[in-house]
């Protein structure tokens, strides 16, 4: 089956009691046994509900993964991917990347004894450096939250088998219509389901794909055992929103083009980032991994001062000054003192998430008016 058709269809099936065409919301938290473990496979709703299940099936299905499993938040999931390692194992991280990933890492984890380095992965020899037996780990973002920069999956997987390491990738940003990283060579795929896959900013939930049935089966244990599960409410949502996932990304993607051609007309950008652009350092590798660029886009000003981006951000009027992504309508943010205040101002800076950078969640509005209001906000 191809995308368009999976999205709608993956995981699910008319049900059983009334023909519904709409899977159930199933809102419940457990299910009737006629005599002790005599049911029909649900026993309570943290570790099954059809729902959910249906949900984890289409997510599994649309990143040609084996197995789904999801989640409270996308930190959730990334909480619950962690205690598959104990203290003392490495994991190499990308160095630019969600901030809230950051200080799980650095915060939460770092303290228990798990040991984190940040490397550029786009420089493959220094990944070779940063890995060694004890490396458990090697954690992508690509494109990065939220300077867009494109890393290598078929080399980082390489990499992380030649040292028997996992590797993850957060696809939050491409979404599985422009990414399959799972068919690239990683082992797991993570998501902010919260953003395009849900699609439309009214739902906070996290996702994570795998292939192997070894790993599936530890996270399934630990899902389960740690309880950090979504609401089948929220699941549905969900699943209707995946329903125009495939249609959302195209009209996403043409918009983020148009605003990027816009904006290389601006005398007042000094760095634009968007994978999309030839001039992108790994243009020819999102080429190669990527089968579109998406609807993210940042810039930075020759003005490099807060006050300078405060000025663009807080003057939009179909954009929204807020933190997220990945809705239908579109964002603007301030990474620095937004989603990404919670990495230390050095740290920001050697990733480019400089004073004056801008993020732009581009929606699926009428590009005109969306040009429009970011050339009235520049003036
Ligand atoms: O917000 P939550 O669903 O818990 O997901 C965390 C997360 C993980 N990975 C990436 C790449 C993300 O962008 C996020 C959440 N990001 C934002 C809220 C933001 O505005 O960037």
């Amino acid at each position: 089956m191809h995308f368009g058709t999976k999205a709608i269809h993956a995981g699910q099936h008319p049900d059983a009691e009334a023909g519904a065409v709409m899977t159930p919301i199933y809102q419940t938290s457990t299910y009737v046994q006629k005599s002790p473990g005599d049911h029909k496979g649900f026993e309570y709703s943290r570790t099954q509900n059809p729902t959910r299940m249906a949900l984890e099936k289409n997510l599994a299905a649309l990143e040609n993964g084996k197995y789904g499993l999801c989640f409270g938040s996308g930190m959730a999931a990334i909480d619950t991917l962690m205690r598959v390692f104990k203290p003392g194992d490495e994991i190499v991280a990308t160095n630019d990347l969600y901030g809230g990933t950051y200080r799980l890492f650095t915060k939460v984890f770092a303290p228990m004894g798990y040991k984190f380095t940040f490397v550029d992965l786009g420089d493959l020899d220094a990944v070779k450096n940063a890995v060694n037996e004890n490396t458990k780990m090697i954690w992508a973002e690509t494109p990065t939250n939220p300077t867009m920069k494109i890393y290598d999956i078929r080399a980082l997987a390489e990499i992380a088998k030649g040292v028997d390491s996992l590797l993850a990738v957060d696809n939050t940003f491409a979404t599985p219509y422009f990414q399959t990283p799972l068919e690239l060579g990683a082992d797991l795929v993570m998501h902010s389901v919260t953003k395009y896959l849900a699609g439309h900013s009214d739902v906070v939930m996290g996702a994570l794909v795998v292939k192997s049935d070894e790993l599936a089966e530890k996270l399934y244990f630990l899902q389960n055992s740690c309880g950090a599960v979504p609401g089948p409410q929220d699941s549905f949502l969900v699943l209707r929103g995946i329903k125009t996932l495939h249609l959302r990304m195209q009209r996403h993607f043409e918009n983020a083009e148009k605003i990027v051609a816009y904006l290389q007309g601006k005398k007042a950008i000094k760095n634009l980032y968007y994978p999309g652009l030839p001039s992108h350092p790994r243009h020819e590798v999102a080429k190669v991994q990527m089968r579109g660029f998406g609807g993210m886009i940042s810039f930075d000003l020759h003005d490099n001062t807060m006050e300078a981006a405060s000025k663009i951000v807080s003057n939009v009027k179909v954009f929204t000054l807020a933190e997220s992504l990945g809705g239908v309508e579109s964002l603007i943010g301030h990474p620095a003192s937004m989603t990404h205040a919670s990495i230390p101002s050095e740290e920001r800076a050697k990733s480019g998430v400089t004073d004056s950078l801008i993020r732009l969640s581009v929606g699926v509005e009428d590009i005109t008016d969306l040009i429009a209001d970011l050339e009235q906000a520049f003036e």
